[in-house]
């Protein structure tokens, strides 16, 4: 069975990464979005609530599971099982970073493999802090992200703002 990890941050999730983990879930017979515990980021959502909010719209993929994960990614990816690593890339300096990763990991970890999927052309600019900070100064964010997370991000900086 073909099983590959999708890793990050999810902070929140946005469009661009639901094209990723739906293109993913084609690719493979099942894939695991792992959302990083122990993050140097300061985030504006718990795990468990980044965890929850990719289930509420990864729901239509029968093949994909959420799951958080604290310490090294290779170590997750063992316990889990699986050889495969889903990255997105987007711009060229996403490359820069991304090639990086993947090769430490391959390093520390030779079984497993970095698939790099190139973003859609649609979200090619799209990151969550760019859907943070439109956000943080009022901007409308309904076309980065899901109605449901557009709701949670507003609540959320609404009540840091208090
Ligand atoms: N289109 C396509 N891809 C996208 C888009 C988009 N619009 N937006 C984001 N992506 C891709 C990113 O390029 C990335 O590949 C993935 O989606 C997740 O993005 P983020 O920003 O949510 O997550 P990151 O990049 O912060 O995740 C970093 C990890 C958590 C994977 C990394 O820090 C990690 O593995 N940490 C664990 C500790 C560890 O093992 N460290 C050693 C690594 S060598």
């Amino acid at each position: 069975m073909a099983k590959a990890i999708y890793p990050g941050s999810f902070d929140p999730i946005t469009n661009g990464h639901i094209d990723i983990i739906e293109r993913s879930a084609k690719m493979f017979d099942k894939v695991i979005v792992g959302v990083l515990i122990n993050s140097a980021k300061d985030p504006l959502f718990a795990p468990a609530e980044r965890v929850d909010m990719i289930k509420g719209v990864i729901g239509h993929l029968p093949n994909v599971e959420v799951l958080e994960f604290d310490g090294l990614l290779v170590d997750f990816a063992h316990e889990q099982k699986c050889n495969i690593l889903v990255r997105g890339l987007r711009v060229i300096t996403d490359f820069e970073y991304e090639l990086q990763l993947a090769q430490t990991n391959k390093i520390i970890a030779p079984d497993l493999e970095t698939v790099f999927l190139s973003t859609n052309l649609k979200y090619s600019y799209l990151s969550s802090s760019i859907v943070k900070e439109i956000a943080v100064y009022g901007g409308d964010i309904s076309h980065f992200v899901r109605e449901d997370i557009r709701e949670k991000v507003m609540k959320r900086l609404r009540k840091r703002s208090e």
